[in-house]
């Protein structure tokens, strides 16, 4: 690693139409779609020339090459500068998808995504998690190179070793999760992630000084980190300083992470609107795309760069012998750690280990024959303290609740600013935890999960939507999922928290009733590769209600049959804490005569997946259907219809303790006894 540039600085000219050619692109872009932001990618062309081009170790040809730089837009409204890089660079984007920028099903989204275009790492545009993310690519990525990289005979075999680069705008420092994140990379000392602040002044109401006076230095010094204020952004030359200065600190025992404030004028280069809000995020318009053509003194057509600009741009034979440098490293390292290396590559790979399979079986069976009336947040636990041994990437972590959410397991380490570990007190940042859990998923690597109590999921809702939209694995502990958490009142208890999360779409919501299920629904949540998943999960004990090994391919299927009858009637649908009392509910009413069923719901968006033969197998239509949950009524319309009845809250809990509180709210066997003997007369 070394903090001189990749490749020797172009001479002046070059450098900047090599500039213009991303201001060009990205005017064009946005004139021919007539929407999008061409103000940043103009007024961050200079820095994004000098990092790109100078500093980035990236290999166009192969875009997830483990160890290359991260590059992260957060302010990615302006998309235009990456797809502009991606293309010049020579990523597989050709010119026709810049061409196509933001048309259906283009490579060139509105915003990047990652998984659709090559070489986007992940999906940005809420302004303020790309940063959160770049965090936790920069926490990923200094966990695994403390973890494997080695020294032999004298050589350092450092098979991580990368930067996280990050841009970002006022609107990203503006956000409270940068305050969050920020505070934390000063704190844990992430001395490979940088910075570059695009302080241009401008947001999309205008000139920020009515909203926005931080002194941007002085706070990042506060969260101690490195500080290189007043870089003027357009001086390719400062800004290669201020790119070494950045990577030579990162390297020393007391490295920070860095942010470099660059000084820009948005959308430079056009003549009449550079310097305004006007040229944010609307097309320039013909007359004032001709007067930047000429003012910058660009001949090329639309989309059409000179061959000598863009024989300069291109990073394949630089990207290529950096990769295979790393390569032969790494065939080293294998040939003396051969078990570490293949542990790397699995790991980056995102599969499990070959054991899984088995170890799982034996622990579910450890729990059906040892019953006990334990709560599910416990149950968690007990489920990690089995399944962890076997999965080494797993990363967990709670936003200081780690004794209450019970995130932690046996023989898990502490991560800290000098210490390598597996469970990290993220601090009271919900937000900044979910958000660099996807970076860390992204990243590769690990496998993070984080806890909180699930009413506090609103703060890190839409994480948990881009985690889902980026369809990342990452586990959301939820614990206190219910006014079954008692005293602590309705600001801590969740209502319509369950049912709104469920309509995340690609979100699995597991609401356990039980130690078996709590382990299910966390192999479900570890072995699925597409998505994210969220466990609900009760402060109070529990009776374990499924205590048959045949069960698990059935809680598998996100609902089943847990208890059933001859010729039911009914049929009682519950989940999480309301099983034990749907099952109560079954009792009296057989002891009145009526048969009914009883089906364990702990995951509905598994269960929606289903076949219809079986989802009509576990809910025959003909049969008037009760749900029961201690969550708002709503969402279970569409198990019981409009015939059929929900027993919920539709109200902010009490403060009282939880018994009193199912009492109070009507939630009890009794009221389900009534709701379905309403309905079978
Ligand atoms: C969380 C979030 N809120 C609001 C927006 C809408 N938005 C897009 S860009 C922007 C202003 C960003 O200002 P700045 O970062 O200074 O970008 P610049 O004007 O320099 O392009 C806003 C409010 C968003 N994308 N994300």
């Amino acid at each position: 690693m070394t903090a001189a540039p990749m490749t020797p600085a172009p001479n002046a000219a070059l450098a900047r139409q090599m500039a213009d050619a991303i201001r060009m692109l990205a005017v064009d872009a946005v004139e021919q779609a007539k929407s999008g932001h061409p103000g940043a990618p103009m007024g961050m062309a200079e820095i994004a020339e000098v990092l790109w081009n100078r500093h980035l170790r990236h290999n166009p040809a192969d875009p997830h090459w483990p160890d290359r730089d991260r590059f992260v837009l957060s302010n990615g409204h302006g998309s235009m500068l990456i797809y502009a890089l991606l293309n010049l660079t020579g990523y597989k984007l050709p010119m026709d998808e810049l061409r196509r920028f933001r048309q259906l099903h283009s490579l060139t989204p509105g915003h990047p995504e990652v998984g659709i275009t090559p070489g986007v790492e992940t999906t940005t545009g809420p302004l303020g998690q790309g940063l959160a993310n770049a965090v936790g690519m920069a926490l990923s990525e200094k966990l695994l190179a403390t973890e494997f990289n080695r020294e032999t005979a004298g050589e350092k075999l450092a098979i991580v070793d990368h930067f996280t680069y990050v841009f970002m705008g006022d609107g990203c420092l503006m956000e409270g999760i940068s305050h969050e994140v920020c505070s934390l990379a000063g704190t844990l000392r992430l001395s490979k992630l940088i910075a570059f602040y695009d302080d241009n002044g401008i947001s999309i109401d205008g000139h920020v000084e009515g909203w926005f006076t931080d002194d941007t230095p002085a706070r990042f010094a506060a969260y101690g980190w490195n500080v290189i204020a007043a870089v003027d952004g357009h001086d390719t030359a400062a800004i290669d300083t201020a790119v070494r200065a950045a990577k030579a600190q990162a390297v020393l025992p007391d490295g920070k992470p860095t942010i470099i404030c660059c000084k820009t004028v948005i959308g430079k280069g056009s003549p009449n609107k550079a310097g305004t809000h006007d040229v944010h995020g609307a097309a320039l318009g013909t007359a004032e795309v001709a007067a930047t053509r000429a003012s910058l003194g660009w001949a090329g057509a639309p989309f059409e760069i000179p061959t000598e600009i863009t024989a300069a741009w291109d990073a394949r034979p630089r990207g290529a012998a950096m990769q295979s440098q790393w390569q032969a490293r790494f065939d080293r390292y294998r040939a003396h750690f051969p078990a570490e290396a293949q542990a790397f590559q699995r790991r980056m790979k995102g599969e499990l280990p070959e054991a899984w399979s088995d170890t799982l079986q034996a622990v579910f069976a450890g729990i059906i024959a040892k019953p006990d009336a334990i709560a599910t947040r416990k149950a968690s636990q007990n489920a990690l303290d089995a399944i962890a041994p076997l999965v080494p990437e797993f990363f967990g972590g709670s936003a200081d609740l780690t004794g209450s959410n019970l995130t932690n397991f046996k023989g898990c380490k502490i991560a800290g600013r000098d210490t390598w570990g597996n469970h990290l007190s993220y601090g009271v940042r919900e937000f900044g935890m979910a958000a660099m859990m996807n970076g860390m998923a992204l990243h590769g690597g690990h496998l993070p999960y984080g806890g909180t109590f699930l009413t506090f999921s609103d703060y890190s809702r839409n994480a948990i939507r881009m985690a889902a939209l980026m369809r990342q694995r990452v586990i959301h502990v939820f614990t206190h999922d219910s006014i079954g958490l008692g005293e602590d009142g309705p600001t801590h208890q969740s209502v319509e928290h369950v049912p709104s999360l469920r309509i995340i779409p690609g979100l699995d919501v597991w609401r356990p009733a039980d130690g078996l299920e709590t382990a299910v629904a966390w192999a479900h949540a570890i072995e699925r590769r597409d998505g994210p998943s969220a466990l609900a999960l009760s402060r109070q004990n529990l009776p374990q209600v499924a205590s048959d090994s045949a069960l698990v391919e059935q809680i598998r299927r996100g609902g089943y049959v847990l208890a059933d009858a001859p010729n039911p009637r009914a049929v009682i649908i519950a989940t999480g804490s309301e099983v034990s009392l749907a099952m109560a509910a079954r009792k009296l009413l057989a002891d009145a005569g009526i048969a009914v069923r009883v089906v364990s719901m702990p995951c509905t968006n598994v269960f929606d997946r289903q076949d219809m033969a079986w989802q009509d197998a576990v809910l025959p239509p003909a049969l008037p259907a009760v749900a029961v949950e201690a969550a708002h009524p709503d969402f279970w319309r569409k198990y019981v219809g409009r015939a059929g009845a929900v027993i919920g809250i539709a109200s902010f809990g009490e403060s009282a303790p939880a018994k009193d509180l199912y009492a109070h709210f009507g939630i009890t066997a009794e009221a389900v006894v009534k709701a379905v003997t309403d309905r079978v007369r």
